[in-house]
């Protein structure tokens, strides 16, 4: 449990990560700056240890997605991301703002309400630190976007299980 280990590798299969590293993190058991705990059964992927310290949160049952890379980046920080269901994910305004997070309607598991996890394309965080918090209670993979900056590659994968 208290193991700590790190691992960076590149992750081909996605597109639009090309200036931005991917990164998947767990937030249990991972003390600051020490590294990131790799948690290989999220989707066989590994970790970008140096990107991903930044914002790991204490809470195991809560996440912090920043808005914007700390260099500018139009970025979500992790942009792939494993969560418990019913784990509170927060999507924080951190740079490069107006974002906001729109969850794709072809890319949620079957059944779920896009319009009920997602704000409104037009509504958008414009502050510094501005929030948006959702809890996924469907299993599944969910793919989300920047409505401003999806063009650009804000572009992100959650996977709830
Ligand atoms: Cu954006």
């Amino acid at each position: 449990m208290a193991t700590v280990t790190s691992a960076a590798v590149a992750i081909p299969s996605f597109t639009g990560l090309k200036s931005a590293k991917a990164t998947a993190v767990s937030v249990a058991a991972a003390p600051k700056f020490a590294g990131v705990r790799a948690s290989m059964k999220d989707l066989g992927i590994a970790v970008a240890a140096t990107a991903a310290t930044a914002m790991l949160a204490g809470n195991a049952m809560a996440i912090d997605i920043l808005l914007g890379s700390d260099d500018g980046s139009l970025a979500f920080v992790p942009n792939s991301f494993t969560v418990a269901a019913g784990e509170t994910i927060t999507f924080k305004n951190n740079a490069g703002f107006p974002h906001n997070i729109v969850f794709d309607e072809d890319e949620i598991p079957s059944g779920v309400d896009a319009s009920k996890i997602s704000m409104s394309e037009e509504d958008l965080l414009n502050a510094p630190g501005e929030t948006y918090k959702v809890a996924l209670t469907e299993k599944g993979e969910y793919t989300f976007y920047c409505s401003p900056h999806q063009g650009a590659g804000m572009v992100g994968k959650v996977t709830v299980n």
